[in-house]
């Protein structure tokens, strides 16, 4: 939307993912100052298309609301394409984990600026506004001191203010234990909560707290106390649980109130059973299980019967998930994890925006949100999902204007 004040988009297959409306809305949405000011079934009407209104006839195309991504770790040095003769080898994530992983993705990110962490961000970022991602989770976790959390919390608001995808910050200290407290997690917790998260909260720099709960990383009390000490500085609480083993971690994220608990490939049916009584956004990473050549998928299907609201996201990071398209989590969430292609639409929609917080202002094609649209190259969901492995996202609408064409950004 360049010189017309308003946008009208007309198609005869609309996913609003908003329950007011049908699956598939045969309408047109209209767009105001970037936000959506009116979506309804059936004709335009005459008295609508006048001289100062742009009139995008996208009738045959599938039209989205703008995926959200809410698990990723945009901000980071290096990457870790060296791990993947280990992989092939056989060796699991956490053997890898032993002998660099994580720490090694530590040391790369220290070693960048301000403005080189900014760069490599931002370029992913643009990417993955290409393939449709309007909004995005974006955790710290490869600094683990001090200085480096807060530079990569610090890029992560500044891409918030100056490229166009909206970013939320998260602050994930608790994903390992820096070379400095070795084998002292005690030690690294206190630093955690005395030095680092108070400044965090008070600058504003992350609304979320998470820790990567796991046999080996951070245990159940462990995490259970640190959660509980981040709740009451006034994080909200996400937790990357049942990863790998079932610990009990999508308990605890039950029990703690958290906005989300994610992975969950090795979930109890206790956990299911508890996430679907407390309202914790279930946040599935299939593209992640397939990186790490898992032999179980999290049991999506399971949790949807129960009850559990499901999110799906990349977990876009150098280790186990190194890709930014939305569009790969989405077939694995299919082909791996026998997602229907509806309820994966609204996992990486309106299920997303909750898990984010985000679901007052984005994640549907909604009166009064954000006009973040995606026009694709398909009829129907079914199609999008069954014809894997490309790009079907033709246009890409932020906040109302056009931010990315045919897999290249084009805002200004
Ligand atoms: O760098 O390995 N699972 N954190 C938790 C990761 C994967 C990222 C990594
Ligand atoms: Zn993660």
């Amino acid at each position: 939307m360049k010189d017309k004040d308003k946008l009208v988009i007309r198609s005869k297959a609309i996913f609003t993912a908003d329950k007011k409306f049908p699956a598939l809305l045969d309408g047109y949405i209209v767009v105001e100052d970037g936000k959506i000011t009116d979506v309804k079934d059936g004709e335009l009407p005459q008295v609508l298309i006048t001289q100062d209104i742009e009139v995008l006839d996208a009738v045959n195309d599938l039209v989205l609301p703008g995926f959200i991504d809410p698990h990723t770790h945009l901000v980071h040095g290096g990457s870790r394409e060296l791990e993947l003769d280990m992989k092939l080898a056989g060796k699991s994530y956490m053997e890898i984990h032993e002998i660099g992983g994580i720490r090694s993705t530590v040391q790369a990110t220290r070693n960048l600026t301000e403005q080189e962490l900014y760069d490599k961000a931002r370029a992913s970022l643009d990417r993955m506004l290409t393939f449709g991602t309007t909004t995005v989770e974006a955790k710290s976790g490869y600094g683990l001191d001090k200085e480096t959390e807060i530079r990569c919390l610090e890029v992560a608001q500044r891409l918030d203010r100056e490229h166009p995808a909206d970013v939320v910050g998260t602050y994930m200290g608790a994903h390992a234990l820096p070379p400095e407290f070795e084998n002292d997690t005690k030690g690294y917790i206190e630093f955690m909560l005395t030095e680092v998260m108070p400044e965090i909260k008070e600058r504003g720099l992350a609304e979320f707290c998470d820790i990567f709960c796991e046999e080996g990383i951070f245990d159940i009390e462990t995490s259970r106390n640190y959660m509980q000490k981040a709740k009451d500085m006034g994080f909200l609480l996400k937790a990357h649980a049942d990863e790998i083993v079932p610990l009990g971690g999508a308990e605890l994220a039950a029990e703690m109130g958290a906005i989300s608990a994610e992975h969950l490939m090795a979930i109890s049916d206790e956990g299911i059973e508890m996430l679907a009584k407390s309202g914790t956004v279930a946040v599935l990473l299939p593209a992640t299980t397939f990186f790490l050549m898992a032999d179980r998928y999290a049991p999506a299907k399971k949790m949807l019967s129960a009850g559990v609201k499901v999110a799906l996201a990349t977990d876009y990071n150098p280790g186990s998930s190194p890709t930014e398209n939305i569009q790969t989590a989405m077939s694995h969430a299919c082909f791996g994890m026998g997602m229907r292609p509806e309820e994966i639409l609204s996992a990486v929609t309106i299920n997303a925006a909750k898990s984010i917080k985000r679901e007052g202002v984005a994640g549907s094609i909604s009166v009064g949100k954000k006009a973040d649209i995606l026009i694709t190259d398909v009829k129907s969901p079914a199609e999008l999902i069954y014809r894997f492995g490309v790009n079907h996202i033709v246009e890409v609408y932020k906040n109302g204007r056009l931010a990315a064409r045919q897999g290249r950004v084009c805002y200004e």
